[in-house]
């Protein structure tokens, strides 16, 4: 991406709430970043005697467990022990959301890399060695690899769910046209830099801290005591940062952190495992797979009427996060369009892969993707562009979502316009049509990618958050929350909004770890919601601390109140500046026994869902956008670049625009990845064949779009979103569904009796096979 272009007029137009933000600002972490000297699970100073652990697991997808023979791995030097079921005190138990998933393997596997027990060694390479030395004998169970085989065989994770809006079945009787049709989006692999992992160390009276690579470090907490049958407030768990989460550690952080504090409890040692690159990629869950089916049905004018979809997610061996996954692509099946009449329904396939988790959107894509191919389908067939389907069903203020929630403040006609005329797409479609003509070995193609996606936890109940702030003596400040950092730059955010409060400098604030005694019973850093609820925990913290400093300042110069402010460290009295500053006024809040520690509690109003009806208000606002990708096809290899994405998005006011800018590039980049060129591959055995990088390709710099533009639309942004700054780590990752759009109008332009197919990822192979392909002469 070698171009960037913000608009910088944005600025001018803020609100006296985030006049003195500074929106440039970079994100604090780059500077330890840069030099190194960032400190992730791996880099923990360990206590003299450390063990190092390594998983052992199943190289089988499905089977009994006839014997294992662990004496020879234990005989080995240097290995101290071997842990098992046997060793759980507590519950062989991890499942968040059902209890079906055990640490420890017992009598069955149901996946291949299913932790069978933990190798604790003097070091990582003799555990290794070890490993290889643990004799198996697994009798081999049928084995289902696809959702589709699951549904059939009745085995599901859970209760199908569906939504309703209107009545689909009679609206279709209606239509002048009805299209149906199957898809299809494999998985993803998170591919955090830094691979799962973590420290447990023993300390007095059984107490356990763990340092662990988690978004979660509740969860984690929670789970190490059921499993240890122990307390919760006998473990500490502690974050300082990851290297990329992306939902990868949402709930697979925690059972590495509990086989270490397991391991810990029984050795009274510290214990360190840290998953390599293959084992990481072997055991642990990627993004679901989806074989979905739609029909869609519109009238003369193209408005949609109805639509149904039927989507089976391939939940994997246990239920993990695939339920809350489930949900979400529901919610956003119709993506940013107004459909009076759905029916759409939901499976959790049960298979023999490792549990599929949350990622990146969470489901939402998966569901977006099918209702994008039911519009394609629909203009390719109809003989149109797609865009003026997706144009003429934009989502409007008032509009209803097949959920319940009336949609306000709606920004999806609003970017589509801007995005449209700003980039002048009559110019670009002409640019595209001229290439074509007088190209033959190249062909082009374009997309739109509008996209809708809601912000909130759809669980009701997690949308909350707490925020410990300090002011030390001397003026500066720490703070604690629940928000995890993990390259979303959440702590900068965090830094600008104290800041911002008491106006003091940046460097004045320092983010604490995130650990569990500071603040408890914490939600998952997810869900796009990181900033805004430990945001707003953070900024109602600092209000109140600031209210008693300004009493503290006000009986001091014999003013009242609401007379005095805060401003670039000096006490100002109506607007005008004293000589009392910053620290002296925090030393006169000594003196004076004035609180200066606040713990502040934020829960999300007005959000509620009742999922007997499958109706209510889950979330707290939605993020808009649009996005106009361009990709060019080498018609004789079938390999593709994208010359250009260009988004106008919904950012609300941007409190970062370095930062969110940041986000925008990056979720589409992964989400290009996803749709375009990551392939995850198992075998009918349920084995991971895409189990490297060498077999498993994402976007690097050569694959990234030459070009990326992006625009904020202009907009008040939105009370609910932290100082009106809209969530932005999860949307953009859904632009990327244009790319495969893009590609597949142009493998159109050079062959005319192409039949679309909606199979992502659209891999250069696929491409070209669909360039060369004839159905006169194949079969489909
Ligand atoms: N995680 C979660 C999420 O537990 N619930 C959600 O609704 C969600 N949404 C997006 C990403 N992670
Ligand atoms: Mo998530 S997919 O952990 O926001």
């Amino acid at each position: 991406m070698h171009k960037h272009k913000s608009n910088n007029n944005l600025g001018s137009k803020l609100d006296a709430v985030s006049m003195s933000i500074k929106q440039s600002i970079k994100n604090m972490d780059s500077y330890t970043h840069v030099r190194g000297e960032s400190l992730y699970v791996d880099d923990v100073n360990v206590r003299q005697g450390t063990f190092h652990a390594v998983v052992f697991d199943s190289s089988k997808a499905h089977g009994k467990i006839k014997s294992i023979d662990y004496s020879e791995a234990q005989a080995l030097e240097g290995v101290e022990r071997i842990f098992t079921y046997k060793d759980i005190p507590g519950e062989n138990e991890i499942g968040g959301i059902i209890k079906d998933e055990p640490l420890f393997a017992e009598r069955e596997v149901h996946f291949w890399g299913m932790p069978i027990a933990l190798i604790v060694a003097e070091s990582e390479f003799i555990a290794r060695k070890a490993r290889g030395l643990v004799k198996i004998d697994i009798e081999e169970l049928p084995i289902i690899t696809t959702a589709k085989q699951a549904k059939e065989n009745d085995s599901l994770i859970t209760k199908p769910r569906s939504f309703s809006l209107g009545d689909a079945e009679k609206a279709f009787a209606d239509c002048d046209y009805v299209f149906e049709g199957e898809t299809f989006s494999n998985g993803q692999e998170h591919l955090y830099i830094e691979a799962q992992g973590a420290y447990a160390e023993p300390l007095e009276n059984g107490n356990i801290k763990i340092t662990s690579s988690t978004q979660g470090p509740t969860a984690v907490q929670k789970t190490v005591a059921q499993v240890l049958g122990i307390a919760m407030h006998k473990i500490e768990v502690d974050v300082t940062r990851l290297g990329g989460g992306f939902g990868g550690k949402e709930d697979q952080a925690t059972p590495w952190a509990v086989m270490a504090a397991l391991a810990a409890y029984h050795l009274n040692q510290s214990v360190k495992l840290i998953l390599n690159r293959h084992d990481d990629l072997r055991m642990t869950g990627k993004r679901h797979p989806y074989e979905s089916s739609y029909k869609i049905g519109l009238s003369k004018d193209l408005k949609i009427l109805a639509y149904e979809a039927e989507f089976l997610q391939n939940a994997g061996a246990a239920a993990d996060l695939s339920p809350a996954v489930a949900e979400r692509t529901l919610f956003h099946a119709t993506n940013s369009y107004y459909i009076p009449n759905v029916e759409v329904a939901v499976a959790s396939c049960k298979t023999n892969l490792p549990p599929n988790t949350a990622f990146r959107g969470f489901g939402g894509p998966q569901g977006m993707f099918v209702i994008e191919a039911a519009i394609a389908k629909a203009a390719h067939e109809i003989g149109i562009p797609t865009r003026r389907i997706q144009e003429a069903n934009l989502l409007d203020d008032n509009d209803v979502f097949s959920y319940g929630q009336i949609a306000t403040k709606v920004e999806a006609k609003n970017t589509w316009k801007s995005a449209t005329a700003t980039f002048n797409i009559a110019a670009l479609e002409k640019e595209v049509e001229d290439f074509n003509a007088s190209n033959s070995a190249f062909k082009k193609g374009l997309a739109l990618m509008p996209i809708c996606f809601g912000i909130s936890f759809t669980n009701t109940p997690m949308n909350h958050a707490r925020a410990l702030v300090h002011i030390y003596l001397d003026g500066s400040i720490g703070i604690s929350t629940a928000a995890v950092e993990m390259g979303q730059g959440v702590n900068t955010k965090m830094m600008q909004i104290a800041a911002d409060v008491f106006s003091i400098p940046i460097e004045k604030i320092k983010i604490e770890t995130t650990n569990t005694t500071r603040v408890a019973n914490t939600s998952p850093s997810a869900a796009s919601s990181t900033a805004d609820l430990n945001g707003k925990a953070t900024l109602k913290a600092c209000k109140v601390l600031l209210k008693r400093l300004k009493t503290v300042a006000a009986t001091y110069l014999k003013v009242t109140a609401e007379q005095i402010t805060l401003k670039d460290e000096f006490v100002y009295i109506e607007d005008k500046k004293s000589k009392f500053e910053w620290t002296q006024l925090i030393s006169m809040a000594m003196l004076e026994r004035v609180a200066l520690t606040e713990n502040a509690h934020y829960a999300t109003p007005e959000i509620h869902f009742d999922k007997t009806k499958e109706k209510g208000h889950p979330f707290a606002y939605h993020v808009y956008g649009t996005a106009i990708i361009t990709a060019t096809v080498d018609c004789m290899r079938g390999t593709y670049e994208f010359d250009s994405v260009k988004i106008v998005h919904d950012y609300g006011k941007s409190m970062s625009e370095g930062i969110d800018l940041g986000q925008v590039e990056g979720a589409l980049a992964q989400g290009i990845g996803w749709m375009t060129m990551e392939e995850i591959a198992y075998n009918d055995e349920g084995r991971l064949l895409s189990n490297a990088l060498s077999t498993y390709k994402i976007p690097d710099i050569f694959s990234v779009p030459k070009e990326v533009e992006v625009i904020p639309v202009e907009t008040q942004g939105h009370e609910l979103a932290i100082l009106k700054s809209k969530a932005v780590g999860e949307p953009p990752l859904m632009y990327g569904i244009g790319a495969y759009f893009a590609i597949q109008n142009a493998i159109k332009a050079f062959n005319s009796n192409y039949d679309l197919k909606f199979h992502a990822p659209m891999t250069p192979e696929k491409v070209l096979m669909g360039l060369y392909e004839n159905p006169n002469t194949s079969q489909h």
